[in-house]
């Protein structure tokens, strides 16, 4: 075990599926960069998003704790910088810190960015040409490819850091989330290419909550400037549905490739300056996303391609090559872990735990055996019901519970409880709710056990 300080790259992306990146899945698209971090270092097959949304799982990153905790419940409700998060720890215990591209929590007030010698991030948002950035809250319109400019600005604070201390920057992209506008030179990439719909994508949502019925995110729905264009006319509905979903792909999938070339040049970077032995590299994404599955774009529901984030991390001192993890890990575990890594100790207890070891292969006895997660948005923008629930390695169980509570944002429309059953054993894709099912009774007792236990030892209580 090393003992001197690591530096910490964090890469995250914003919206990136892990299917959308071939260290998980040949399929779709090829990444070789961060697939590079994958074999040089450990992928990890079960990392998940507790509240599937930007702004909320960023609080959690920083935090290491719950949405409830860190007081970033849903988008509209900004972060209080005043709390503990990891970069005010590292930069405290020595660490020179740094913060690139999206922020997404807010700004003036407690809500700017804390903990970072330098930050330059986009108000809200931002935008994928020319973006607009808060350069330490000063504004200034930066030229050029928001993934591009991002990987430069990065690599500009890189080479004028105080070589004295250990670094921990967080580069955060943009990319692909929607508009998913991709850079001039990949706009006609793929465009000989015809993408397969996935298996899911006429899921007809027969057998489920009338939660996915109701939800507000379906392909046949991406607008004109999503598509970035009007389909031809004669085509069926389906055919208008398959027309879209090629539009919508390929722009998401060329957003990616360009990602993945500036990965490349932030590894390069470390090679050329000898740093790639001491430097923890991250490549992940804020949660998953639907890529057409289940028809839908997307995010934050429970089910898998949303709750999901890729993380693929590499560190030679303590991480084997090609090394692949089925361990549950949540997106509160990366605060703990990355001051285990670099030896600072929190103050207050986080909620997350550090998985250092599991990155070494050995995996504590006393490991989670469940997850569990908690959408509060209820039926803001894609109408989803609030809900919360338990994934365990075989079973999902969710509660439709249907109120805003004072969720700031939440729309006050009440809608009636219900629960989903998953087994993923025999049903991978999540199609056919089991709840209600006689043969699962004891089951889905034990998981609601498990439930009502997971709340009290996060505190949750409404
Ligand atoms: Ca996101």
């Amino acid at each position: 075990m090393s003992t001197k300080q690591p530096n910490i790259l964090f890469i995250m992306s914003d919206d990136h599926a892990a299917q959308a990146i071939s260290s998980y899945n040949k399929e779709l698209v090829d990444t070789p960069n961060i697939d590079r971090i994958a074999d040089e270092g450990m992928r990890f097959d079960n990392v998940y998003c507790t509240n599937s949304l930007c702004a909320p799982s960023r609080a959690s990153i920083l935090t290491g704790n719950y949405s409830h905790e860190n007081g970033v419940r849903g988008l509209s409700e900004h972060f209080d910088g005043r709390q503990q998060t990891f970069p005010k720890l590292l930069q405290e215990n020595g660490y020179e810190t740094a913060l690139v591209g999206k922020w997404h929590l807010g700004h003036g007030g407690n809500s700017d960015p804390t903990g970072f010698d330098y930050w330059n991030v986009f108000p809200d948002q931002g935008d994928y040409h020319n973006p607009v950035m808060m350069e330490m809250g000063e504004e200034k319109q930066v030229e050029g490819y928001a993934t591009d400019r991002i990987t430069d600005l990065s690599i500009d604070w890189l080479n004028n850091r105080n070589n004295e201390k250990p670094f921990m920057m967080m580069v955060h992209h943009k990319a692909p989330h929607r508009p998913w506008e991709p850079p001039e030179k990949y706009k006609t990439l793929f465009n000989d290419r015809e993408f397969k719909v996935p298996t899911t994508f006429n899921d007809n949502y027969g057998d489920r909550a009338n939660a996915a019925k109701v939800a507000n995110m379906r392909i046949e729905d991406l607008k004109e400037e999503d598509v970035k264009g009007v389909p031809p006319t004669g085509l069926s509905k389906q055919e208008i549905k398959e027309w879209k979903f090629q539009r919508y792909i390929k722009d998401y999938l060329r957003c990616v490739v360009s990602i993945d070339d500036n990965v490349g040049l932030l590894l390069d970077y470390l090679d050329d300056n000898q740093l790639a032995q001491d430097t923890i590299v991250i490549y992940t994404s804020d949660q998953g996303f639907f890529l057409g599955e289940h028809g839908w774009y997307d995010k934050r529901f429970m089910y898998e391609e949303s709750l999901q984030m890729p993380f693929v991390m590499r560190y030679p001192h303590e991480i084997k090559p090609g090394s692949v993890s089925t361990d549950m890990i949540i997106n509160n575990d990366f605060a703990p872990t990355f001051l285990d890594y670099c030896h600072v100790q929190a103050k207050e207890k986080m909620q997350g735990e550090s998985f250092r070891a599991i990155a070494k292969g050995e995996t504590p006895d006393n490991w989670r055996d469940a997850v569990y997660y908690r959408y509060w948005e209820h039926l803001t923008i894609h109408n989803v019901t609030a809900h919360y629930g338990v994934r365990t390695d075989r079973y999902k169980l969710i509660y439709y519970y249907g109120e805003p509570l004072d969720v700031i944002g939440a729309v006050p429309k009440p809608m009636e409880p219900e629960w989903e059953l998953f087994d993923l054993e025999k049903d991978p894709l999540e199609l056919k709710n089991e709840y209600n099912n006689a043969a699962y009774t004891e089951v889905v007792n034990e998981l609601k056990d498990r439930l009502v236990q997971l709340r009290e030892q996060y505190n949750e209580t409404v």
